[in-house]
């Protein structure tokens, strides 16, 4: 079995190793500092590492622990500031706001595994991280014939264990780039707001079922029940909790896969992502799979809460903030089509591999279930094209010690898939821009272009991603 590690050349170990914190690669669901081995091998890793092993005395490879002497420095400081109850996070994340915490990982990391580590998975926080006790944690739930209270036991035995794969991205994935057309309001994410996990826990629909819903409770509810909504534990000063809700076909759809999730990656869900539980609403907006979740509520309104009715919605170009009209324009649910280059790097300075080619990798995603068909890939800006290998289920996924996933089913393609191609380029030192652009199976594809989807809050960003880069002879 042959390990997934990036093959560095000299230019591109200079480049990882700016990282502050050394040179970081993904295996096996573990995120490594191999820094040094990087050092000792000049030359290139793959062929020491193949040799030698990830944990040859020689490598030192060692993956990072939290030391916990620092933890609880970290949180002898200030009581009094909200934030302190934070969980330690992993030095490799870029950090676009510290409190509340919100960091993605470098795009190389993100696309060496088609299983996205926890500890590098992108956090999203608009309020510090609650502490909840499991052991007197209670799920509520309401707006049936049936109310419940659900305990981690209960929610654990009483249902069955349902696990799902799942692509998880933020609405402001890629704001950078509408940023640089001309600002907007909102974290400056790069490409990494994205990120794709195994998620277990019960079924939200077979929660609901227990709760009584069923053809008679949708007319005890006077037949208007329309949708769910989800209370978050993290509040602000003023008590204030995060909310948000999904239409109510999509949690009782046999095929909606929405799930009350306990375990990420097949471990209780880390502080940052949830802890105790959390929606996944696979193919749906980040916004929507609330996090902490306290209370569910079926309703015929949708979510109160300002991040349902005052963000997290897209506009027209031409709108300014002095004329938004928030009610004008719905929640987003399901995302457009997406793809993104995570290597090269924008800026890289590469060399032509034995066989003259230049290798780019990325990410293709698309929501509501759609699947992504085709990855199209230019070397020249967009003149000429060809069609990446979709890494998924051809053996890439056992490298890094997994099953290759099964094809989804139809409607229900929930994970992303990771892709490749090697294109080979005339001799000589030049500038080239890579673009890539993905297809999904409505044939829905992405926009060329950043102008013309811009918009004030700076979401659904997903024009074709470009990356300009410098090719050098050996
Ligand atoms: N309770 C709660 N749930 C939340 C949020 C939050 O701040 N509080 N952020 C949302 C947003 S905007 C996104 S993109 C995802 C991010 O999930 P992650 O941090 O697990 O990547 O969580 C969503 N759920
Ligand atoms: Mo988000």
């Amino acid at each position: 079995m042959e390990p997934a590690l990036p093959v560095f050349s000299q230019a591109e170990v200079s480049k990882h190793g700016s990282l502050e914190a050394g040179v970081w690669v993904t295996f096996r669901g573990g995120v490594y500092d191999i820094g040094e081995f990087v050092a000792m091998h000049p030359g290139g890793t793959r062929s020491c590492w193949r040799r030698e092993g990830p944990w040859s005395p020689s490598g030192r490879l060692c993956e990072l622990e939290m030391d916990p002497e620092d933890q609880a420095r970290q949180r002898a400081v200030e009581p009094s500031d909200p934030y302190s109850g934070d969980p330690q996070r992993h030095p490799v994340l870029r950090v676009n706001s510290a409190k509340p915490f919100n960091a993605e990982p470098p795009p190389s990391l993100l696309g060496d595994s088609y299983i996205t580590p926890s500890a590098i998975f992108f956090k999203r926080n608009h309020l510090p991280v609650p502490r909840v006790d499991p052991a007197s944690y209670r799920l509520r739930v309401e707006g049936l014939p049936r109310p419940l209270s659900l305990s981690l036991a209960d929610l654990k035995g009483r249902f069955p264990k349902h696990t799902v794969t799942a692509t998880l991205q933020c609405a402001g994935n890629r704001r950078s780039e509408m940023n640089a057309v001309k600002q907007v309001k909102g974290l400056n994410w790069g490409i990494a707001a994205i990120g794709n996990a195994t998620w277990s826990g019960a079924l939200l629909r077979d929660v609901l079922r227990e709760g009584g819903w069923g053809p008679e409770a949708a007319a005890v509810a006077g037949g208007g029940a329309r949708h769910v909504q989800f209370e978050g534990l993290d509040a602000d000063a003023s008590g204030t909790t995060y909310g948000a809700s999904i239409p109510l076909n999509k949690a009782l759809s046999e095929e909606g896969d929405v799930l009350l999730a306990y375990q990420m990656n097949g471990e209780d869900l880390p502080a940052d992502h949830g802890y105790p539980l959390r929606v996944v609403v696979p193919g749906t907006v980040g916004a929507r799979n609330v996090k902490w979740l306290g209370k569910v509520i079926v309703s015929r309104e949708e979510s109160a809460s300002h991040w349902q009715q005052n963000d997290y919605k897209g506009f027209s170009p031409g709108t300014d903030w002095d004329t938004v009209d928030f009610k004008s324009a719905p929640a987003i649910q399901e995302l457009p089509v997406q793809s993104a280059i995570t290597q090269p790097a924008d800026g890289a300075v590469l060399e032509r591999d034995a066989d003259g080619e230049v290798t780019v990798r990325g990410y293709a995603w698309s929501g509501g279930g759609r699947e992504v068909v085709r990855v199209d890939v230019s070397l020249d800006g967009g003149k000429t094209w060809q069609v990446a290998r979709l890494r998924e289920g051809d053996g890439e996924g056992e490298e890094q010690g997994e099953a290759p996933p099964p094809p989804p089913p139809p409607g229900r393609a929930w994970a992303w898939k990771l892709w490749e191609v090697g294109a080979p380029l005339p001799p000589g030192e030049q500038q080239v821009e890579i673009v890539c652009k993905a297809v999904d199976n409505s044939y829905n594809m992405q926009p060329d272009s950043v102008a013309p989807i811009w918009n004030l809050r700076g979401v659904l960003s997903n024009a074709w991603h470009r990356v300009r880069v410098t090719v050098r002879e050996d």
